[in-house]
């Protein structure tokens, strides 16, 4: 018989990798996308199958975290054997301008999913994956961070987390449900959102060496993160739901860069060195013209920062015998691969006279 899994968020970052990753390990995949007023599929259109079909094994559902209704008839519809909640309004800054969505996504969400497999009378034939998050740890208490270190979230986003990490394992423990956190540390790739602060550095970066932009703004440079690929992370994900019992994990890589690591490691990779001036509030960097190509803006900065995070995935290691096979240095060079690629094709199409889409921020 072919699994079915079902995936909230499958058009975002994680959602992409996992719906390409299931199918080729021959589940069924069916996936939630939100209505939105132009196409936001762009992530897993290489997936696409045509609905007229017969026989297919990739098949999207219009719904939203924030409607029960639409959860509940999706999940009767697919009676899944594994939901991965991987829905959410991921930005941490962004959930400062909207925390009361952010709740009732992230939070009551996750909710929401749990509590549809419980009313379908699903709890002993469906499991659950929730997308978990080392934001939880905000203002750290312990270095490096495993499944055992206290929480302490620093935004709405990872307060809204909190809530789903603990319906989490209250309905594992109250219902008997297979339902698992897995508490993923910073994870991506070159389809990550533009204005996280990887891809932001990439595509800028990309930009401004073709003349397409002159400066990248930043916030917090000295922010530190624990930064892995989406692709071994998605693989963590269903790992953790094929175990005899559920149970929840760390995945990261156990080594950390700041923001301004970040930088100058995505700058090597064009042959951009960057000469840094000043600190902090008024850093900037300029590359081997003079050119003042990075600036800090505290227009980025957050009421409350998370400035460290560095994950101890021991016991992923242990348990589910996963080590992350992509170096931080191979991420970020296909990163600044891929835009240098979309910033080649707009330099085109603009030398040819055609407008092209500048959008940053
Ligand atoms: P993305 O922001 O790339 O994707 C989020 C997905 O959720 C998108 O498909 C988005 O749809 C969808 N979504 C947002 N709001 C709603 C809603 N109200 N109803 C239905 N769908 C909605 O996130 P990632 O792929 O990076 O992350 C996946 C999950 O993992 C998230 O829950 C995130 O919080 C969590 N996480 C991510 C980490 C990371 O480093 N990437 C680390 C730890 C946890 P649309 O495409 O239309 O915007
Ligand atoms: P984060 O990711 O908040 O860790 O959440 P993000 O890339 O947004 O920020 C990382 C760090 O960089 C600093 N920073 C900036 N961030 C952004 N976005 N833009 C900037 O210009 C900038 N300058 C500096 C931030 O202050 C921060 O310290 C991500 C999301 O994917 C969450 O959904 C997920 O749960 C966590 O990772 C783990």
């Amino acid at each position: 018989m072919q699994k079915i899994a079902l995936i909230t968020g499958v058009t975002g970052q994680d959602g992409s990798y996992l719906a390409d990753f299931l199918l080729k390990k021959g589940y069924v995949v069916h996936g939630i996308k939100r209505r939105a007023s132009s196409f936001n599929t762009d992530r897993i259109d290489h997936l696409y199958q045509d609905p007229h079909v017969s026989n297919r094994n990739f098949i999207l559902h219009y719904g939203d975290m924030t409607d029960s209704s639409s959860l509940v008839r999706i999940i009767q519809q697919v009676q899944p054997d594994e939901i991965y909640n991987l829905a959410a309004q991921s930005h941490v800054a962004v959930s400062f301008e909207e925390p009361e969505y952010t709740a009732n996504s992230d939070a009551l969400g996750a909710l929401r999913v749990l509590e549809a497999i419980r009313i379908l009378g699903l709890e002993k034939k469906t499991r659950y994956y929730q997308a978990s998050t080392s934001e939880l740890y905000g203002l750290v208490q312990e270095t490096p961070q495993k499944e055992t270190t206290p929480f302490y979230p620093r935004s709405p986003y990872a307060v809204a987390k909190l809530y789903a990490y603990w319906i989490t394992v209250n309905y594992r423990e109250a219902y008997g449900m297979y339902a698992c956190n897995g508490i993923l540390f910073n994870h991506e790739s070159p389809v990550r959102g533009e204005t996280f602060v990887t891809r932001k550095i990439t595509r800028a970066l990309a930009r401004i060496k073709l003349g397409l932009q002159d400066s990248l703004f930043l916030g917090n440079l000295d922010a530190k993160r624990d930064w892995g690929h989406a692709k071994d992370y998605i693989e963590m994900q269903w790992l953790m739901l094929q175990q005899e019992k559920p149970e929840d994990f760390v995945i990261a890589t156990g080594v950390q860069y700041s923001v301004r690591d970040f930088v100058d490691a995505a700058a090597q990779e064009l042959g951009m060195a960057i000469r840094w001036v000043g600190n902090g509030v008024d850093e900037k960097g300029y590359d081997s013209d003079g050119n003042c190509i990075v600036a800090v803006d505290p227009r980025y900065f957050r009421p409350t920062e998370v400035e460290t995070l560095l994950g101890d995935p021991s016991k992923a290691k242990e348990k589910l015998g996963w080590t992350p096979k992509i170096s931080f240095k191979s991420l970020v060079a296909e990163m600044v691969r891929e835009d240098l690629k979309a910033s080649e094709r707009d330099a085109l199409c603009r030398s040819e006279g055609f407008k092209t889409f500048d959008h940053h921020e």
